[in-house]
């Protein structure tokens, strides 16, 4: 496997309930480098431009106040095969449904409070780090 990036978030449910801390440490613990991190709060409109994708699903006003509504940590990780190992280490999106373990089972609320994001793939991990990173933070 080759050395890769992907892009996480440490979604406002997470920092509202302090678990950053937690989370970052079994981002070490997993062997990732955090090459790049901010704390930030998102607009709606730029928390729109994020899930893009998704804008036809029924759930995205939901998911943009809800990505809106308080402080975030963006952040970039490396590894070895970085985009499946971070969604190993998240766990499925639904916390009821991820591993034990994982960060969504052991921490998540619900399908939206599922205290982290993570890329799905080489294309969005590329766009969602240019999203949220100039060039000169990822030195
Ligand atoms: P993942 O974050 O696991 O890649 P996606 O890309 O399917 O999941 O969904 C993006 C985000 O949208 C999820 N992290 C979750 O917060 C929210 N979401 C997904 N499905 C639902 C749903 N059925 N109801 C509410 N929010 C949802």
């Amino acid at each position: 496997m080759s050395l890769e990036r992907t892009f996480a978030i440490i979604k406002p449910d997470a920092v509202s309930r302090n678990l950053q801390g937690e989370i970052l440490s079994r981002i070490h613990k997993a062997g990732f480098q955090i090459i790049a991190m901010k704390s930030m709060r998102l607009t709606k409109e730029e928390a729109g431009g994020f899930y893009a994708v998704h804008r036809e699903r029924p759930f995205f006003g939901e998911l943009t106040d809800f990505m809106s509504s308080g402080k975030i940590f963006a952040m970039v990780l490396e590894a070895d095969g970085a985009i499946s190992k971070w969604r190993e280490t998240m766990g499925a999106t639904d916390p009821k449904k991820a591993a034990p373990g994982t960060i969504r089972r052991d921490l998540g609320s619900s399908i939206q409070m599922n205290c982290t994001h993570g890329s799905d793939a080489p294309e969005t991990a590329a766009f969602e780090i240019s999203y949220f990173f100039s060039s000169m933070e990822l030195i």
